[in-house]
């Protein structure tokens, strides 16, 4: 059965790595650099804009939330990295934080990495795709904030950006409008597939 994402509560918001939840279910992680729209999209596929703080301040996030989704999944939603203004005492929590959640052995089905449609991935996103390959941990890339080009240069903008990874990607690549609510019934579609796939 799919699972119902508009059936989504929080569940719990970890500061420290010591008080995760118990590993009891798979869980589907929002990665990606700060203010590029990740708690953004978690609202536009459960379709509840009040489920987490969309910020207008980058790194503002120093905390992981976990949602209860359908109580079949957990939704995880990482603090984002490359803050210029966290001081470096909070930069190390941050690190801290996501290498321990990446750490921890947690029961991760699938990472969702967003990228910024109209920026060249950065180091940390190299970083990131190259870790997750190296560890088998599935991955969708979703480039965001697709409604602030028109198509074609979107799609233009999108080749460029995926030209700068060196891993080979045959990785499922999503571009969605959490704004416009476009893409996103797609990525539901997909994810769902995907979780399906594995629970048989
Ligand atoms: N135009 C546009 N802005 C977006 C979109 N998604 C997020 N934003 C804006 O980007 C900023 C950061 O969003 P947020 O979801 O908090 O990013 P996070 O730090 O990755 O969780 C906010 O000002 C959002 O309103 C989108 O699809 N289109
Ligand atoms: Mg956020």
């Amino acid at each position: 059965m799919d699972i119902c994402f508009r059936n989504t509560v929080l569940y719990k918001v970890v500061a420290d790595i010591s008080s995760l939840p118990e590993p009891d279910r798979p869980e589907i992680v929002f990665s990606g650099k700060s203010n590029v729209g990740k708690s953004s999209l978690l609202n536009a596929l459960a379709d509840n804009s009040k489920l987490c703080r969309v910020s207008g301040q980058p790194g503002k996030t120093r905390l992981v939330f976990f949602f209860n989704t359908d109580d079949r999944i957990f939704l995880v939603d990482l603090p984002g990295y490359g803050f210029a203004k966290a001081s470096i005492a909070q930069k190390e929590k941050y690190s801290e934080l996501v290498d321990g959640y990446f750490g921890v052995n947690r029961p991760i089905a699938l990472v969702l990495h967003l990228m910024d449609a109209r920026h060249k991935p950065g180091e940390n996103d190299r970083i990131m795709l190259r870790y997750l390959s190296e560890q088998n941990i599935p991955f969708f890339i979703v480039f965001t904030k697709a409604d602030k080009l028109s198509s074609s240069a979107l799609a233009k903008q999108i080749k460029e950006n995926l030209s700068a990874f060196e891993i080979p990607l045959s990785v499922p690549v999503f571009c969605v409008s959490s704004l416009k609510k476009r893409g996103v019934e797609e990525l539901r579609v997909k994810i769902n597939g995907f979780v399906n796939d594995m629970t048989v």
